[in-house]
């Protein structure tokens, strides 16, 4: 589209000054904002002090909207689903069975397993009892995120599904959100944005029930304000602009590369689009399709793109290996001659693409997996969204006479060594005359 596109970082990644580097490696992390934190604090504080009143008041204020109920009613969330564009519904319903048939099979199973005979240690799963999932309004009003949050959570068996999403002038959320909240299975949806959202999820209000833990993307609002109730609520990984890191040997398409470039671009002026192929010559192809492959959003994917981007010629894929580790991208492709082989040279990535046909964009829409995921670095230490978000663990232990007689010994000894002769006491009790610290 435009030939004036121009991309931060190329050249040979060995010759990459290192604060080059660390510049890629760091991306987005836009700076902590003092005034972003105090404002979610003062939010929080009021909206768990007046409830209701503060989230009619802040409606106004902030989104401008006049709102009679927070609630959106039944009807209405039919309403948005029978509205709709019949083929985004019927391709939003795809997405659906996907997620159910994948994320179904990511509920984990109970185990119980015999530490020694007579010891039985098991461990179940739990839905929670209510979950919150946020949904963004604005430009970012994606119906399949939305998707992303409620499916998985239903899947996982959580009684109570509670989306939240900014209120237009019209004092609902954005048609297309009321719609996915309904195909995905939401048990209620009220018009709350922002960090005020946040707030009614986490402590509850007169209409607005408290959840376990809260889900989805938002904007800097809505990060602080989840991180500033974590210590009442699970949160999910933080979620920011999005990116990609694409990995290519002398396999890969330059213009497959440059478009799922552009894809993850065109999210975000601060998205993050890194490729690191092998050879120069792959390198300037790759630059070179992107002045081409662009077809909408321009301007963002070329913000993006002149701000963070960087399109990167490796020696071998052996030098791919410890960046793609140190990056941690939210998106990782593989368009290599062996991807499935390559897979475990991978350490700390929200989702893998392996090979030419598996486009981010099926990933982000429909094969099933999630694409809530991990950004910033933060798939070092975070999963992406999945079933496992939405259980927690019941541990549970049974022992047989035999073991408890056979276990009493030791225990008393190790309760002793802490000096808890209750601990030693009750254990002692149950010592077969003569059994001592054997097993
Ligand atoms: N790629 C985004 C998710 C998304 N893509 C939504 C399309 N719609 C996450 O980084
Ligand atoms: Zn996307």
């Amino acid at each position: 589209m435009s030939n004036a596109l121009s991309v931060r970082f190329t050249g040979p990644l060995r010759a990459l000054p290192a604060t080059a580097r660390r510049e890629i490696v760091e991306r987005a992390r836009s700076q902590e904002d003092v005034a972003v934190t105090r404002v979610v604090g003062q939010i929080l504080a009021r909206v768990k002090r007046e409830g209701d009143a503060a989230l009619v008041a802040l409606a106004r204020e902030l989104d401008r909207a006049d709102l009679t109920k927070l609630e959106v009613p039944r009807e209405a969330l039919e309403e948005a689903r029978n509205a709709i564009d019949p083929e985004v519904r019927r391709a939003l319903e795809r997405t659906r069975a996907n997620l159910e048939t994948v994320h179904g099979a990511f509920i984990p199973r109970v185990i119980e397993i015999e530490s020694e005979p007579g010891i039985l240690v098991g461990r179940r799963p739990d839905p929670l009892a209510a979950v919150g999932v946020y949904a963004p309004g604005g430009r970012a009003a994606y119906p399949s995120s939305v998707l992303m949050g409620v499916v998985p959570a239903r899947v996982a068996g959580v009684p109570e599904i509670v989306v939240c999403s900014p209120p237009g002038k019209n004092g609902l959320p954005s048609q297309v959100v009321l719609a996915a909240a309904a195909i995905g299975g939401a048990t209620r949806v009220f018009a709350i944005g922002g960090a005020q959202a946040i707030a009614a999820l986490a402590f509850g209000t007169e209409s607005v029930p408290r959840v376990d833990r809260i889900v989805g993307p938002g904007n800097a609002y809505v990060a602080e304000a989840k991180r500033q109730i974590a210590g009442n609520v699970g949160i999910d990984a933080p979620a920011g602009p999005s990116e990609i890191l694409v990995i290519g040997d002398d396999t890969a398409n330059p213009e497959h590369v440059a478009r799922e470039l552009a894809a993850q671009a065109e999210h975000d002026p601060e998205a993050s689009c890194v490729a690191l192929v092998v050879g120069d010559a792959l390198a300037a192809q790759v630059s070179e399709a992107l002045t081409r492959v662009v077809v909408d959003r321009g301007e963002v994917v070329s913000a993006s793109l002149s701000s963070r981007g960087a399109v990167l010629s490796i020696e071998s894929l052996e030098e791919a290996w410890p960046f793609a580790a140190d990056y941690a991208a939210e998106h990782l492709m593989l368009l290599v001659r062996e991807p499935q082989a390559t897979l475990p040279k991978i350490r700390h990535a929200g989702t893998v693409f392996l090979g030419d046909g598996s486009s981010v964009a099926f990933g982000d829409y429909m094969t099933g997996a999630n694409h809530v995921l991990p950004t910033a670095g933060a798939g070092r230490s975070f999963s992406g969204l999945s079933t496992l978000d939405f259980v927690r663990f019941t541990t549970y232990q049974t022992v047989t006479r035999e073991a408890a007689a056979r276990m009493a010994g030791d225990v008393a000894v190790l309760a002793e060594a802490e000096g808890l002769r209750n601990h030693a006491a009750a254990a002692a009790a149950f010592s077969l005359p003569g059994a001592g610290g054997s097993r």
